[in-house]
């Protein structure tokens, strides 16, 4: 299999929803409001992951692209809880993809404790030989669980999914921290709103 041949519409895709995510922050950057978008990353996944994937899940090599949904994977991450909604509802009202599917970890967490909205999408990309339809994840979460979601994915890399039990303990108090934490800013959401819109008036003053 060539891989890199393979690669390149993901590759694509992943550029051109970075840009277009990007840009909405931009937008309510402009215009001195509240942006829902915090930042955006984004990734193709290695050809070792997709691999592992493929033998952990019995993929027959010729059902990845439609297996693997996150070989092109977008990450949007958000101030606030509240806005997660927002974006979803953005990015419903886009006509530039199709949503296949949504996965709601936001209100019903996994049992690892990991939280996140997760769309997956078919996006139509140019390439030279025509429009090809390439399925993309868009995962939209809090810093808070940003945060969390970094810190486990590291330690689940180095014990290979094998996380011995009183560390599993400690990340699931991890994750009631920070999704107290992101209830405790919703709370005081409105004022640190009107703080971050003083700054920004008086930023794009000058
Ligand atoms: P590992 O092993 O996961 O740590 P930019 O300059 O911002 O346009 P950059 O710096 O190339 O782009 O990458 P970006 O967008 O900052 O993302 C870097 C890391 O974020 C990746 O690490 C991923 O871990 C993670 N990441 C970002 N978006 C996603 C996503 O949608 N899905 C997943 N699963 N991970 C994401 P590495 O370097 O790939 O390796
Ligand atoms: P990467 O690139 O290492 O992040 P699964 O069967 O759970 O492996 P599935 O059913 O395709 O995958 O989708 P799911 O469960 O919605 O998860 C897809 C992605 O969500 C994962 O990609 C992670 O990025 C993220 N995710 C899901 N569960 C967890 C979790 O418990 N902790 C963390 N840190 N992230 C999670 P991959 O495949 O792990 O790839």
């Amino acid at each position: 299999m060539n891989w890199e041949a393979f690669l390149v519409p993901y590759v694509q895709v992943v550029e051109e929803l970075k840009v277009k995510l990007r840009g909405m922050r931009a937008q309510y950057e402009y215009g001195s409001e509240h942006s829902p978008i915090e930042f955006v990353t984004g990734r193709v996944k290695p050809v070792r992951s997709i691999l592992d994937k493929v033998s952990r899940k019995l993929i027959p090599l010729d059902n990845i692209e439609k297996e693997i949904q996150d070989i092109a994977g977008v990450r949007v991450v958000c101030q606030f809880v509240d806005d997660i909604y927002t974006v979803i509802e953005m990015l419903r009202a886009r006509n530039d993809f199709h949503i296949i599917e949504e996965k709601d970890y936001v209100s019903k967490k996994k049992d690892s404790g990991y939280r996140s909205y997760h769309m997956i999408i078919r996006y139509p990309v140019e390439t030279i030989s025509g429009e090809k339809q390439v399925i993309a994840e868009i995962q939209i979460r809090t810093l808070a669980m940003n945060f969390w979601a970094t810190n486990e994915h590291s330690i689940n890399y180095k014990y290979e999914g094998q996380i011995p039990k009183d560390l599993k303990a400690r990340l699931k108090v991890a994750a009631e921290a920070a999704f107290n934490l992101d209830e405790e800013m919703s709370k005081i959401r409105d004022e640190v709103q009107e703080a971050q819109r003083i700054y920004r008036q008086n930023k794009n003053k000058h």
